[in-house]
């Protein structure tokens, strides 16, 4: 069992202290931010502000955990599977930590107020604290793996719709154009008709603590990174529901198709997911 502390360091704490400090900074520079460039394509956003919060975040766990290894989004070379590649190389680091200094970049860009800070830390693969952090409402998601999850301080619970049709599912159309994107076009047409509504925000890691704390039903995407994922799924998993890839796989860090609900609507989710052939990338 990996311990949640070093010496007399939380993890918890520097993951908690790491996101509000990194979210309130990104905060401050809505609408005051110079260089925007396009990534990968010209819907993949970078800005300043995402590089500065990561440089932030690295800085504070590095102060603190010299000896952790770090994953973030703006480490690596960007590409559809810009994590699968990263993590191979890093795959044996006995305490890893998953940041994505700023999920949601387009929606930072545009002053629309759905973005978040995730930082994640898995012992040996497995993620054992998530926070996932939102500037804008304020609100700090956290879970620790076997000991329930939280927002604003009040323990979290998934909602209790049974069926799909009574359901508020979200998703999210990839920068991808080629790969992801008509993929998941593919599972939002088919998805439609057979829920209550669909809602696409933005922020995947804030769609999966939306999912936690019974605002949505359910969530899923094709073609995430681990970063987009880590520390939401471990708030959906804490909070009472399951996250599988969209095929039905246990979550592992090296999922980039993610399904996550409150766990009554997994198994109709999934299968009308895969009835409409939207359940991996095509190429
Ligand atoms: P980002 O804002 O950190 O880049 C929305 O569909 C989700 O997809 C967001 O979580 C967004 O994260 C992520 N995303 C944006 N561009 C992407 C890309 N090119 N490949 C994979 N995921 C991407
Ligand atoms: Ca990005
Ligand atoms: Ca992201
Ligand atoms: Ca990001």
């Amino acid at each position: 069992n990996p311990s949640f502390t070093v010496g007399s360091k939380s993890f918890t704490a520097v993951a908690i202290n790491t996101a509000s400090k990194a979210g309130e900074w990104i905060q401050s520079k809505l609408g005051d931010f110079n260089s925007l460039h396009t990534k990968y394509s010209s819907q993949d956003l970078v800005t300043e502000i995402d590089k500065g919060a990561e440089k932030m975040i690295r800085n504070l766990i590095q102060t603190h955990f010299p000896h952790h290894s770090i994953l973030g989004e703006e480490g690596v070379e960007p590409g559809p599977a810009a994590s699968s590649k990263a993590l191979e190389a890093i795959k044996d680091a006995e305490y890893l930590w998953i940041v994505d200094p700023l999920d949601g970049t387009t929606n930072f860009v545009h002053g629309f107020p759905f973005f978040s800070v995730s930082i994640a830390l898995a012992y040996k693969g497995e993620v054992i604290v998530g926070v996932v952090y939102n500037p804008m409402s304020n609100e700090l998601f956290v879970a620790e793996k076997g000991k329930g999850a939280y927002v604003k301080g009040k323990p979290m619970n998934v909602s209790k719709e049974a069926k799909l049709i009574d359901s508020l599912i979200a998703t999210g159309l990839p920068a991808d154009r080629n790969g992801a994107l008509p993929v998941n076009l593919q599972g939002l047409n088919a998805l439609c008709p057979k829920v209550r509504n669909i809602r696409v925000a933005g922020s995947a890691a804030l769609h999966l603590a939306y999912v936690a704390a019974g605002r949505l039903s359910g969530f899923w995407e094709i073609g995430l990174n681990a970063w987009d994922i880590a520390a939401g799924a471990l708030l959906v998993e804490e909070s009472g529901g399951k996250v599988t890839d969209t095929e039905g796989n246990p979550y592992t860090l090296s999922v980039r198709n993610i399904a996550a609900s409150n766990g009554h609507i997994h198994k109709e989710f999934l299968s009308e997911l895969d009835a409409a052939s939207a359940v991996a990338i095509q190429v």
